[in-house]
C-alpha cells in the first residue's frame, strides 16, 4: 500500500503547491482572499486525491475534511486531510501538509503525511514499519522533561472552546527543554515518529488531522494516546513520544483536568 499512497500524496502535493506559489491564483493581498485561497486549494487537492483513489479503489469510502463521508458502505474508508496546517499554508510558512490514512472496519492499517515545500514524505503501513523518504524512522530515546523539545498547537482556540490548551501550556513550558508550534498537527506527529520533536500534544481535533501520522508515529515505536492515557484519541485529547517520556507527561494533564 506504501507505494500507492506515496503516488497519490505527491500527486496532491505538487497541486497544492501550485496553489501555495500562487501560480494558480493572483497575488493574495486581502485576509479574505487568503481565506478563498485555502478554501480553493483544499477543495482541489482533495479532488486530486480521492479521483486518484477512485481509479484504483472504485468500490471503498471516504473521510474527507472538506467532502465528508462519500463513497459506498465499504470495510475500507480513505481519511484524507488535503492540507493541514493552513494558517501555515496562507501565511506562506512551510510547516503544512497532506495526510491520507487508510482504515479498514475503522482501524488505520496505512498511511502518508506530504510535506511537498519541506520535501518530506512519511508512511506507515501495519506489518511494515514507518519511514522517511523511504527510509525507516524510530522515535528518540529522551526520556526526561528538561531534556524534551516538543509540540503544541491551539486548535481548541479557533474552535472557541473555553477549556483551552493554555492552562496545560502555562504547566508544561516551564518544565521542558523547548517548544514549537507550527500548526500541522500531521507533521507534529511525524516529527515525533522522526525524533525531531521528543513528544507532541493537542485538544479538539479531528480523526483526519491525525489518522496517518498518528500510525506513523506508533510504527515508529511511539506511545499514541488520549491525554488520559486511554485510546480515545483525537476526542479527549492527543499525547506521543517514545513510552516513558509519555509516561512524564500524563500528570500534567490529570491535574489539570480534575
Ligand atoms: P487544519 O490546518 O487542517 O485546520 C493546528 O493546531 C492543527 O489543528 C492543524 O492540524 C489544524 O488543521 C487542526 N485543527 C482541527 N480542527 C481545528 C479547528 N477547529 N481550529 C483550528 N485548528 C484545527
Ligand atoms: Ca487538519
Amino acid at each position: 500500500m506504501i507505494p500507492f499512497l506515496e503516488s497519490v500524496v505527491k500527486r496532491a502535493g505538487a497541486e497544492a503547491m501550485a496553489y501555495f506559489n500562487h501560480s494558480r491564483e493572483n497575488a493574495v493581498t486581502s485576509k479574505k482572499n487568503r481565506n478563498d485561497l485555502v478554501s480553493a486549494a483544499d477543495k482541489a487537492v482533495e479532488k486530486v486525491i480521492i479521483g486518484a483513489i477512485r481509479e484504483r479503489y472504485p468500490e471503498d469510502a471516504f473521510f474527507g475534511e472538506e467532502s465528508g463521508r462519500s463513497g459506498t458502505v465499504s470495510e475500507y474508508c480513505w481519511v484524507i486531510d488535503p492540507i493541514d496546517g493552513t494558517q501555515s499554508f496562507v501565511k506562506n510558512h512551510p510547516f503544512f501538509s497532506i495526510s491520507v490514512a487508510l482504515q479498514k472496519n475503522g482501524r488505520t492499517i496505512a498511511g502518508s503525511v506530504y510535506a511537498p515545500a519541506l520535501g518530506l514524505l512519511f508512511s506507515g503501513e501495519t506489518g511494515r514499519g514507518a519511514f522517511e523518504n523511504g527510509i525507516p524512522i524510530r522515535v528518540s530515546d529522551c526520556r526526561c522533561l528538561s531534556e524534551a523539545a516538543c509540540s503544541t498547537g491551539f486548535a481548541c482556540i479557533r474552535a472557541g472552546l473555553k477549556k483551552n490548551n493554555l492552562a496545560y501550556f502555562n504547566a508544561i513550558v516551564p518544565e521542558i527543554r523547548d517548544i514549537k508550534r507550527c500548526g500541522s498537527a500531521a507533521l507534529d506527529l511525524c516529527f515525533v515518529a522522526s525524533g525531531r520533536y521528543d513528544a507532541y500534544w493537542e485538544l479538539c481535533l479531528q480523526e483526519y488531522d491525525i489518522a496517518a501520522g498518528a500510525l506513523i508515529c506508533s510504527l515508529a515505536g511511539g506511545r499514541v494516546c488520549d491525554l488520559e492515557g486511554g485510546a480515545n484519541y483525537p476526542e479527549k485529547g492527543i499525547l506521543c513520544g517514545n513510552p516513558a517520556l509519555v509516561r512524564c507527561f500524563l500528570p500534567f494533564f490529570q491535574e489539570k483536568s480534575r
